[in-house]
């Protein structure tokens, strides 16, 4: 092997079907590898059997511990299984279901019809990240996001519930009212106030996004987008750790469609594994996304739901433990057929 001393080393592992000796549980779920794809910034990746990284690459018994261990339960949430989170977006203006859920009672009707679907957990959002989408003020999307988690908490949401914001203030008032995870697509960045707000979270979902939503789209440029996102996501986990956050309250998402072409969408997704290195669970939000449309020419948003089930189907098969959808039914009918397959120990656990 070249010489493996001298520059950072990104260990992608290779998920793997049937059953090969000697495989390894891919962050501690159902899903396999036994081969390393090592990256690195220059020259070219090369393969390894997993059992050879402890010797070979250094600190590598430890990064396989972190690409292996099985993830603590976030909020409740067993992560040896995917766990689908459905968006419940109390917005105008969302990609694809703005102006759905007007009222706050739509909202928690909307959000208890998806847990009925079989959602793990809840995210509720106030303001649209959409490419383009202008800001909302603090005012404006608490009065959106609070009357629902308090609502739904009132009526006794059974599932965990997630507040989407960027924002402080907004993240401080859920997770007080009773939601327990601050998906925050900023990565605790938007604000000097978020990592203090994420204190109070059992959970904090950490997601790259390159620009604002009104300028995301302009022609984004990477060195290399797998490699620039991973570290990207290092930089904020360790921001994150060195605030008192431990990793297993941690979630990582590579934020598809946030700052990116089709192409960066695809390296991200073929390359998803990559992302349990940080020995964090992973998030995915592909569901109803743009790409999905250009590669399915389903051109409304919300027809795209079978792109959507193949999106977060791939997702699953490379790791990732939570999918952020919004056509939850759809999603957990095609898991149940993939869990069935894969042999999930997941499925077995919950009498699958
Ligand atoms: N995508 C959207 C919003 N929040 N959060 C995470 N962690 N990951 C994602 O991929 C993600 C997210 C965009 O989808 P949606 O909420 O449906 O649209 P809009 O931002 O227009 O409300």
């Amino acid at each position: 092997m070249a010489d493996v001393t001298s520059e950072t080393l990104y260990l992608r592992p290779i998920p793997c079907v049937g059953e090969p000796v000697g495989a390894l549980p891919l962050g501690g779920g159902g899903v396999r590898f036994s081969e390393v794809e090592i990256r690195r910034r220059s020259g070219p990746a090369e393969r390894l059997p997993a059992a050879a990284i402890p010797e070979l690459v250094p600190d590598g018994a430890q990064r396989m511990g972190l690409l292996t261990a099985p993830r603590q339960p976030i909020a409740g949430c067993a992560l040896h299984r995917p766990n689908v989170m459905g968006v419940v977006n109390v917005t105008p203006d969302s990609f694809s279901d703005g102006g759905q859920l007007a009222s706050a009672e739509a909202a928690i009707e909307h959000g208890f019809s998806l847990v009925e679907q079989g959602a793990d957990l809840l995210d509720i959002g106030g303001e649209s990240t959409r490419p383009g989408a202008a800001p909302v003020s603090v005012a404006e999307e608490l009065g959106r996001v609070m009357p629902v988690i308090e609502g739904l908490l009132r009526k006794g949401c059974p599932v965990p519930i997630s507040v989407d914001t960027r924002k402080a203030e907004v993240a401080r008032d859920a997770l007080g009212a009773g939601a327990v995870i601050f998906n925050d697509v900023s990565a605790l960045t938007f604000e000097p106030g978020n990592l203090a707000a994420a204190q109070a979270a059992d959970a904090i979902c950490l997601m790259h996004a390159k620009g604002t939503p009104a300028t995301m789209q302009t022609d984004p440029q990477y060195d290399d987008v797998v490699l620039d996102v991973y570290d990207f996501l290092a930089d904020r986990v360790a921001a994150a750790e060195a605030d008192g956050i431990p990793r297993d309250r941690l979630i990582v998402d590579p934020g598809i469609g946030f700052g990116k072409t089709l192409e960066h969408n695809l390296a991200l997704l073929r390359a998803l594994s990559i992302f349990q290195g940080f020995g964090c669970a992973v998030l995915l939000g592909v569901s109803r996304k743009r790409f999905l449309g250009t590669l399915s020419g389903v051109a409304a948003a919300s027809e795209r739901v079978a792109p959507s089930v193949a999106g977060a189907i791939w997702g699953v098969g490379q790791g990732a433990q939570i999918l952020r959808v919004h056509d939850v039914a759809a999603t957990v009918q095609a898991l149940k057929v993939w869990q069935a397959l894969a042999r999930d120990p997941g499925a077995a656990a919950d009498g699958g």
